[in-house]
């Protein structure tokens, strides 16, 4: 059987909760079913959901709504995706008819907002969008050539600046470059940080506020790369990226590197944000538009043995 790339790339999730899955299936007693049912949604990372979840199922059970222990699996499946939040519709609508559609990427360190942007360098160029990546991660010695790098591999054109230089100026000069090159969406690149780096959440603020300037009703779109390996704490992330730039959606990054998959389903519900796309890879196809449906269709699919 070939497995789909989401599958795969949930393979240690899976692992990790398929055997609590078939024990699941296979217990008949109310108090049975509890118990793998806690140990279930702990396992699988998914937050406060699980005691919702449990006490939820507990009543249903109770009350005969759910009429056997049988049937819980499969609600399971449909509370599930019940929660989790997808894109409605297209993930990254060309929402400015007049111009390029500007994309702020940002995150903490490392989450894979530089990775995520190539992937979507390819992603829009192969629906026959033009794109253009600012460079405005100034901080990092090294990431301007990196992002260079993935721009010629997706064929993106990246305006960059100097090094150290202010980030606001290269978001500047990208947006200048995406209107005089009738570009449809321009991506922002920026530095990773930690929300108590004042200064550089501060930097953020201003890039957003160069790029409205040139091009109103801009960042039309601003996603948080998160982590998906950093499990509940990117809830964290988020809560306190949400307090300095209006985050329109998630991209939650190596799924395929971590156990912690379940993470996703607490992710969207504590934040009331929809996850946009999933990362299962390093090269620029491994993105995915995320749909709740087939998520838990693959997180489901049981371990060949
Ligand atoms: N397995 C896997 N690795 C990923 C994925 N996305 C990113 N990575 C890896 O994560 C590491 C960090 O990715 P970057 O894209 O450089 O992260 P960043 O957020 O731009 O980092 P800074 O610019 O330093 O803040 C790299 O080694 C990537 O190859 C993914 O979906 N799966
Ligand atoms: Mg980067």
């Amino acid at each position: 059987m070939v497995l789909s790339k989401l599958k795969q790339g949930l393979t240690r999730t899976r692992n990790k909760i398929g055997h609590l899955l078939r024990s699941l299936s296979s217990d008949t007693s109310l108090e049975e079913t509890m118990d793998s049912l806690e140990e279930l949604l702990f396992t699988a990372d998914v937050g406060p959901l699980a005691s919702e979840l449990l006490e939820k199922a507990e009543t249903q059970l109770k009350s005969g709504e759910l009429a056997s222990p049988a049937d819980v699996p499969q609600w399971l499946r449909d509370e599930l995706t019940k929660v989790l939040l997808g894109p409605n519709g297209s993930p990254l609508p060309k929402t400015n008819s007049e111009g390029p559609t500007v994309v702020l990427v940002a995150g903490v360190n490392g989450a894979g907002k530089t990775t995520s942007i190539a992937k979507l360098c390819h992603w829009l160029g192969s629906q026959g969008n033009s794109v253009i990546v600012g460079a405005c991660d100034t901080f990092r010695a090294a990431a301007v050539e990196q992002l260079q790098v993935w721009c010629e591999r997706t064929g993106a054109n990246c305006i960059t600046g100097q090094p150290q230089s202010d980030p606001a100026a290269v978001a500047h000069d990208a947006a200048q470059a995406a209107i005089a090159q009738n570009i449809d969406y321009l991506i922002i690149d920026t530095a990773g940080r930690l929300h108590t780096q004042k200064n550089l959440m501060a930097e953020l603020d201003k890039v957003a506020r160069v790029l409205e300037r040139i091009i109103p009703g801009s960042p039309h779109h601003s996603l948080l790369v998160l982590d998906a390996t950093t499990g509940q704490n990117a809830i964290q992330q988020a809560k306190l990226f949400g307090e300095c730039v209006p985050v329109s959606g998630i991209v939650l990054s190596k799924l395929d590197g971590t156990a912690k998959g379940g993470a996703t389903l607490s992710i969207s519900k504590q934040l009331s944000l929809p996850v946009l796309f999933i990362g299962l890879g390093e090269s620029k196809e491994d993105l995915e538009v995320f749909d709740p449906g087939q998520f838990i269709d693959a997180l489901f699919t049981p371990i060949q043995q």
